[in-house]
């Protein structure tokens, strides 16, 4: 059955190449207009297999990860980790078998610029030491109940702690996370990342996997898996550091949290919002309730609190946006689904709130017009000079808080505008031309937003159920339109990603579903459903705007520039120069990427090879940090970016603004990658065979078989 919709889909994505790459055509129109991409690449190629099994005692198969979240580093490279590592092994349900069988993710660093992608893996290959503090030595899941059961909790693990606390009841470890054995305590997958003023790269939060309670548990040597998942937030922090390809323990949160949100603040410090403590068996009725703010020269984590005031319920990875105010704005968007554990206040999730990182408190700033949207992109526009007001772009998504947020997907636009004084005004734009959940967005040099990726429903409810959505759309702002623009030739469902790359491409990344009706290891659904396979391949899309002629080139810049700071930018290109952008560096996670952001700067042309531009006034706008400076070039068809020198804002440095892409290169490519078929299906063959010749048994495995065929 697998095989036969193999043929067909084999002979789907045969012509949707064809008309994307091979004619340089789709639906008759060029790459001046709908862009190209490049064929899959991945990690060795498709030389080399997707999954190998190891010599190791687990006798798993290790598969080449795929770059659920992702951040582009201060010196061009992309920094990128998996989610879901090791599912492929499950051996029954994924309510028995996901925790026990779920490894640390794989993390990679990918180098295109030289036009042929490289990978490092980083010193630590997966993640280095980001595990649970939580743990307690010796302490198994059954040996505390009540901590099991996460009641009452402390103030600010959720709603419970903080109604108990508030009541002076006395504080209860909300957690109890058992000394269980398996090595995946610390595992990145559900981490946000950030970029930090210095350049390294902060992950906060993430995932420690075990069953509770776990009757019996294969990485003890039990010889099957019998117990319930549960996924605990993390309060583990890392920094990853470009220079040396390491990553190193940072100070841990004092809360866990599983999805949280990290977001630059004015003086470039980030702070961490949401997350969830326990994810399955959440007790607390909702997410954590209090932000806290990591200060990098001190590497403390500020608990931002002074009172009731200072805590909220926000769904999982809140779509928080730092506004010209300089708050944080919270634009009613999540993910909208906690199992078992909808927040009994989860009404607060549609309307928008601002936190006020100077009085550490939050207000209400009404519904949002479309109330609760789970799994939609937020960015907002480029920034203008004076910078006074801002305009966020929310598109698809589902609608509604739990269990509203299990309807199939929306196309929905619309424009929110917040001005200096925090006044807050809405607008409807044009819907999408295919409803999408869990879409990607990027950002764009010339104005316009791609969203690329996601599905027609929200299938965490039931994975596998999805049909994908592989024709992004190109957002005009000044039609307020979407129209479609050349497909991807892979799905990318749950956990993709996408990011604007310094030669300002696209790469896009990822597919990590869970296994298909939460059957054990993945299960391609055949037929026109999305792959279910983890995919660790990229492809990279050229825009329209680099088919428009010969591109602008920035002979030099300075390296870093203060804000309101004037500064020249060197270029041969002066007299045709239109447009001067300094665009944040992207790090995207869950589909979601709140430090995104591009600015428009006051410049004038000083001399036919100098422009002279001013940085913008303060971090409210612009937080320190590091940024892409680019140059569009005036053309008939509409502007042409150049290749990014990479400054940082926030701090003076006359040295030379480094270019790791050549100008004007071709889209880097790398060849090739495995054949999008069930190659994981093929692993759990070739390591169900393993078990019989070891003579493990595979009860929990056969259970799994049973299940998925009653489900069919
Ligand atoms: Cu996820």
């Amino acid at each position: 059955m697998v095989r036969r919709r193999r043929a067909w889909a084999a002979g789907v994505v045969g012509i949707s190449t064809l008309l994307s790459l091979g004619a340089g055509t789709a639906g008759g129109r060029g790459p001046d207009t709908v862009g190209q991409w490049t064929q899959p690449f991945e990690e060795g190629g498709a030389g080399a297999p997707r999954c190998q099994p190891t010599q190791d005692e687990s006798a798993f198969v290790v598969c080449k990860p795929a770059a659920v979240e992702a951040a582009v580093l201060n010196d061009g490279r992309v920094m990128y980790f998996n989610g879901l590592e090791s599912q492929e092994n499950a051996k029954g349900p994924s309510p028995v078998s996901l925790a026990p069988s779920s490894r640390d993710s794989q993390a990679r660093v990918l180098d295109l610029r030289t036009g042929t992608a490289q990978w490092v893996i980083p010193n630590q290959a997966r993640g280095g030491t980001h595990t649970n503090p939580n743990i307690k030595p010796g302490h198994r899941s059954s040996d505390d109940p009540s901590g099991s059961a996460g009641v009452p909790g402390r103030p600010g693990d959720g709603f419970v702690g903080s109604a108990w606390g508030s009541l002076g009841g006395p504080p209860h470890d909300p957690t109890s996370s058992p000394d269980d054995p398996a090595p995946n305590d610390g595992d990145l997958f559900c981490a946000d990342l950030t970029t930090l003023p210095n350049g390294k790269i902060l992950l906060a939060g993430g995932s420690d996997w075990y069953n509770d309670p776990s009757l019996m548990d294969r990485n003890a040597g039990d010889p099957a898996d019998v117990g319930v998942a549960e996924v605990e937030g993390l309060r583990s922090a890392s920094l990853f550091d470009p220079a040396s390809n390491t990553f190193q323990a940072a100070a841990p949160m004092k809360y866990g949290r599983w999805y949280p949100h990290l977001v630059a603040g004015p003086d470039g410090n980030p702070t961490v919002f949401g997350g969830v403590t326990r994810l399955v068996r959440n007790s607390q009725l909702g997410n954590v309730r209090r932000t806290e703010t990591y200060h990098a020269d001190t590497n403390t984590w500020e608990e931002n609190y002074v009172g009731p005031a200072s805590e909220t319920e926000l769904p999982l990875v809140p779509r928080m946006v730092l506004t010209p105010d300089g708050r944080f704005f919270y634009t009613a968007v999540g993910q909208m689904w906690n199992p078992l554990g909808e927040s009994v206040d989860e009404a607060l999730t549609a309307l928008f709130q601002f936190f006020d990182p100077k009085t550490k408190t939050w207000s209400l700033s009404g519904l949002a017009p479309l109330g609760a949207r789970s799994g939609a992109f937020v960015v907002p526009l480029t920034l203008e000079p004076p910078y006074d007001k801002m305009t966020i772009v929310t598109w698809g998504g589902t609608l509604g808080p739990p269990p509203g947020s299990w309807l199939p997907a929306n196309p929905f636009t619309t424009l929110t505008t917040i001005d200096a004084n925090g006044n807050v005004t809405n607008r409807n734009a044009g819907d999408l031309k295919h409803a999408r959940w869990y879409s990607s967005g990027v950002l764009l040099p010339d104005g316009q937003i791609l969203a690329v990726g996601g599905a027609d429903k929200d299938d965490v409810v039931d994975p596998g159920a999805a049909l994908p959505v592989n024709t992004p759309e190109l957002y005009n702002p000044a039609t307020t339109e979407w129209t479609e623009v050349a497909p991807h030739s892979r799905d990318r469902g749950y956990h993709n990603s996408a990011l604007l790359l310094p030669d300002m491409r696209v790469l896009l990344g990822g597919n990590a579903p869970l296994a298909a009706h939460f059957g054990g290891s993945n299960q391609d659904q055949g037929g026109p459903f999305t792959n279910n396979d983890n995919d660790p391949s990229f492809e990279i899309w050229s825009p329209p705007y680099l088919f428009r002629g010969a591109r602008p080139t920035i002979v030099r810049a300075q390296r870093g520039v203060n804000h309101s700071e004037t500064f020249t930018i060197t270029t041969p290109d002066a007299g045709l120069i239109e447009s001067v952008l300094l665009i944040r560096t992207p790090s995207p996670e869950h589909v979601a990427d709140s430090d995104q952001r591009a600015l428009k700067l006051e410049f004038t042309r000083s001399g036919t090879h100098t422009l002279t531009a001013t940085a913008p006034p303060s971090g409210k706008v612009a937080p320190p940090g590091s940024y892409y400076l680019v140059v569009n070039k005036k053309s008939l068809q509409g502007p042409i970016p150049s290749v990014a020198r990479m400054v940082d804002v926030g701090r003076t440095d006359l040295s030379d603004a480094p270019q790791p892409f050549p100008d004007d290169a071709p889209a880097p490519s790398a060849g090739s990658a495995t054949p999008d078929e069930d190659t994981s299906h093929a692993a759990a063959v070739q390591q169900h065979a393993r078990d019989i010749t070891q003579r493990i048994p595979v009860v929990a495995g056969t259970l799994n078989r049973r299940w998925l065929f009653v489900a069919r």
